[in-house]
């Protein structure tokens, strides 16, 4: 028999799938459909990286599973091609990014196809494509009509690195996700989607999905969702008030100041009557440089009084000082707050710096409320004819006594989609000569992105270099009409995608209304867990608008979730160009072969969980291949009965294990059972199940086997093996626990059991334990299959 030789056997097999077009979906409609979903790469100039040769592998194991059952599956993949690191990489090499962009897709397209993933690259899907972006743009017009899309000039979020806006969501802890750079608040104009109007919708439809907890957690934090008040405080001697707006109304009475941020419009206003604007100004100019998380965590409270100006308190018409400081946000809520510094730690700090009043006005059992702010609720004290009051009845009573209105906040803002940025989708949009805004007539979508641009940021977008888009424009529109020349956010193209996968060449429309029924919504989704806030979120945003609009009839795109982990390097550590701890799959593939490294990378562990690389374990899947190659000498005419059993026992779990991703358990029982069979005989048939079940994580080993037991058809369009379920039941007996020679209980196990698990069993049998416990056990018999006798 000749060597297992994987080389050979894996180019081999990908020209032949490859030529027969075994990727394709069938679209017969007797099928049922099930439509398995990757988050599709930026494709990165190093490649595909262990995480994506992870992630792909089990969805790659699942739709052919799926498809040997007997479902029709989509192999459709596509990458991300819109984005920063293009255009970054672009300047540096000054080669176009369309260029790289193509060039880096191209070895991707080589590196999943060696590493057997079945996808149909001939209909893959790429977002900087006129063909796609045009669907991007289109979607944009339908959201413009339909008010989902709005402009304003507003503070947004800045990175100076970048030179480009950003959504809340690309700002981590204070810093630009790409580049780390602090990120700052920069008055822009800029296009804004209405995801807020979604914001209870995106929390309560996260009741029906299969998605982790803490995927969904999250997604609810960041939407902060908040019950509170609007109650308003007006302005002494002035005709001008402002609304504050509060989780705590029943603290009103304790409130000894009122605080702006201090871009809060207000404030220029009140300009002519603020005694110390020099320094009120110089303060809202430092604020300009401050990140948000630096404004919430900032360990010393700043501020200034704005002299000269007093408030009314509307529950007891106290006067209380004004003041503006960084630790309110104008961006939450109405950007002014009511300050109470015993009952809000915040306002505890900066009142004892500026030494204000701080007046309880709850009653607590703690003592010590010197030293913090007591923020539990409570009875209510010094709060007039409230006092005695629960808090929470307070929050109405108060708040309707003072002539205020019972409100819900959200920490979701509007996603901000515009960015200065040239390598992403053109907006739709030109501008009238009197400034107004306009929709690019969709029969002139794609409104393509004009190449004759230097890239070069400066803080201006490049597009409005452009002389050929400004001549576009001029031609279509007439003179004075200047096109939009902000790009939208890569992030715009990325939350559709999934609705293009099963039309990829419709150029009538985004997706058919016949396939869209067939294949949506995705059914199982596979990704990294970093994607929480912005992909998932997002995704789930357009999903909604489009159903809102009538464009499709669903409102959640991913009905079932799940993450898989990290890949760690021997240390445990993150796997990073940085830290030049990278593995090469393409290395990997070259000496192990595709089906050593797709086993071993879901050998490794549970796909959520992360995994340490450990090359010896390759191996040890290699080794595990050569078996299975070697089994074929087993093969005679009959099966020997012994392992009958067996081998229906491993069908039923490599089947339940697949249904449940647990795709390591499956592997590691092919592995027990492939050690066992080599000493008995295998039938052909029984031979050809076993491969049958190895294929998705294998197939090409499994195609070469099978074809050489006399197979003429893929093993891949062959069907799932069935199991009996007489022989996969594992047999339980009842098995005795005696104490002293006496019958105590009587357990249903398994025969195999051990003496040491009966021990243990029997020890935590609650009718057992009575007579054992503080008991010195002298002797324990034992008898296979029958009994355990403890001898106290
Ligand atoms: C008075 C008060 C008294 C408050 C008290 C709390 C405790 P969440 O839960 O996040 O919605 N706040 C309101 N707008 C703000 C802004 N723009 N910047 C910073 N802080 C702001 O928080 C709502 C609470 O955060 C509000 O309730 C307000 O402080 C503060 F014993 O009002 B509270």
């Amino acid at each position: 028999m000749k060597e297992y030789n994987h080389k050979e056997i894996e180019e081999r097999w990908q020209k032949n799938w490859k030529e027969k077009r075994t990727d394709k979906a069938s679209e017969n409609k007797d099928k049922k459909k099930c439509y398995i979903l990757d988050m599709f790469p930026y494709p990165s100039g190093e490649g595909l990286h262990m995480g994506h040769a992870e992630s792909y592998t089990s969805t790659d194991i699942m739709r052919r599973h799926k498809k040997m059952q007997g479902f029709d599956v989509l192999n459709i993949q596509g990458f991300d091609s819109f984005g920063l690191p293009a255009e970054n990489y672009a300047i540096k090499t000054k080669t176009h990014p369309k260029e790289t962009t193509k060039k880096n897709i191209a070895n991707y397209v080589k590196q999943m196809t060696s590493l057997g993933f079945s996808y149909d690259f001939e209909n893959k899907v790429v977002t900087s494509d006129p063909e796609y972006y045009k669907w991007t743009q289109y979607i944009f017009t339908q959201f413009f009509k339909n008010d989902l899309v709005y402009k304003k000039t507003d503070f947004i979020n800045w990175c100076d690195s970048c030179k480009t806006g950003l959504a809340n969501e690309q700002v981590e802890d204070g810093t630009c996700e790409r580049c780390k750079n602090e990120v700052i608040k920069k008055e822009v104009p800029g296009w804004f989607f209405r995801i807020t109007d979604f914001s209870d919708d995106l929390i309560n439809d996260l009741d029906g999905l299969d998605w982790p907890e803490y995927t969904k957690k999250n997604q609810i934090n960041w939407i902060g969702r908040s019950e509170g008040s609007e109650i308003e405080f007006k302005i002494k001697d002035l005709d001008r008030s402002f609304k504050v707006f509060t989780t705590r109304a029943d603290t009103l009475f304790g409130a000894t100041y009122c605080v702006l941020a201090p871009e809060n419009k207000l404030v220029q206003d009140l300009k002519d009557s603020i005694e110390n604007w020099n320094e009120v100004e110089k303060y809202i100019e430092k604020t300009k440089n401050k990140s948000e998380m630096d404004r919430i965590e900032g360990k010393e409270k700043t501020g200034v009084k704005l002299e000269g100006v007093k408030v009314v308190n509307p529950a007891n018409e106290e006067e209380l000082p004004l003041f503006i400081s960084d630790y309110v946000l104008a961006s939450y809520g109405t950007g002014a707050v009511m300050a109470v510094p015993a009952h809000d730690q915040r306002d505890f700090e900066f009142a004892k710096k500026f030494r204000l009043d701080i007046r309880e006005v709850i009653s607590s059992d703690e003592k010590n409320t010197k030293e913090e702010a007591f923020v539990g609720i409570g009875n209510l004290l010094n709060s007039g004819k409230f006092d005695g009051m629960s808090s929470e009845e307070a929050k109405k009573k108060i708040t309707e006594f003072v002539g205020g209105e019972l409100k819900i906040n959200y920490r979701l803002r509007d996603w901000s989609v515009s960015r200065q940025r040239y390598w992403g989708s053109p907006i739709p949009i030109v501008y009238s000569p009197e400034g107004e805004a306009k929709l690019v007539p969709e029969e002139h979508l794609p409104w393509t992105l004009p190449e004759d641009v230097d890239f070069v940021p400066t803080g201006e977008a490049p597009l409005k270099k452009s002389k050929e888009l400004l001549e576009r424009t001029e031609k279509i529109f007439g003179k004075g009409w200047t096109p939009e020349t902000d790009t939208l956010d890569t992030f715009v193209c990325s939350s559709w995608y999934y609705l293009r996968y099963p039309d990829p060449k419709n150029s009538e429309a985004f997706c058919s209304e016949e396939k869209l029924k067939r294949w949506l919504p995705v059914d199982l989704y596979i990704g990294g867990a970093e994607h929480t806030y912005m992909h998932l979120l997002y995704a789930r945003f357009f999903t909604k608008a489009m159903k809102k609009i009538g464009l499709i009839d669903f409102s959640e795109p991913f009905l079932k979730l799940r993450h898989q982990g990290m890949v760690l390097d021997a240390k445990g550590v993150k796997m990073s160009k940085s830290k030049g701890n990278i593995v090469n799959p393409d290395d990997m593939v070259d000496r192990f072969g595709a089906d050593a490294v797709r086993l071993y990378v879901m050998f490794a562990g549970p796909l959520d969980e992360d995994i340490i690389w450990n090359e010896n374990n390759i191996v040890g899947m290699y080794r595990f291949l050569e078996r299975i190659w070697k089994l074929k000498e087993s093969v005679s005419e009959k099966t020997s009965e012994e392992i009958i059993p067996e081998l229906h026992k491993l069908i039923k779990k490599v089947g339940d294990d697949l249904d449940n991703i647990k795709l390591n358990t499956a592997i590691s029982t092919m592995m027990s059972f492939v050690n066992s069979a080599k000493s008995f005989s295998l039938s052909k048939e029984d031979y050809g199940s076993v491969l049958k079940l190895l294929a998705p994580f294998a197939p090409h080993i499994t195609e070469e086997l099978w074809m050489e037991i006399g197979n003429k058809d893929s093993i891949h369009a062959s069907d799932w093996p069935k199991y009996n379920e007489d022989f996969a039941k594992d047999k339980k007996i009842n098995f005795v626990i005696q104490v002293n020679g006496k019958l105590r209980s009587l357990i249903e196990t398994n025969p195999d059991i051990t003496g040491e698990e009966a021990r243990e069993l029997a020890e935590n049998d609650e009718k057992i334990k009575k007579w054992i416990e503080g008991k010195d056990i002298k002797k324990v018999i034992f008898i296979k299959s029958r009994l355990i006798n403890i001898i106290v």
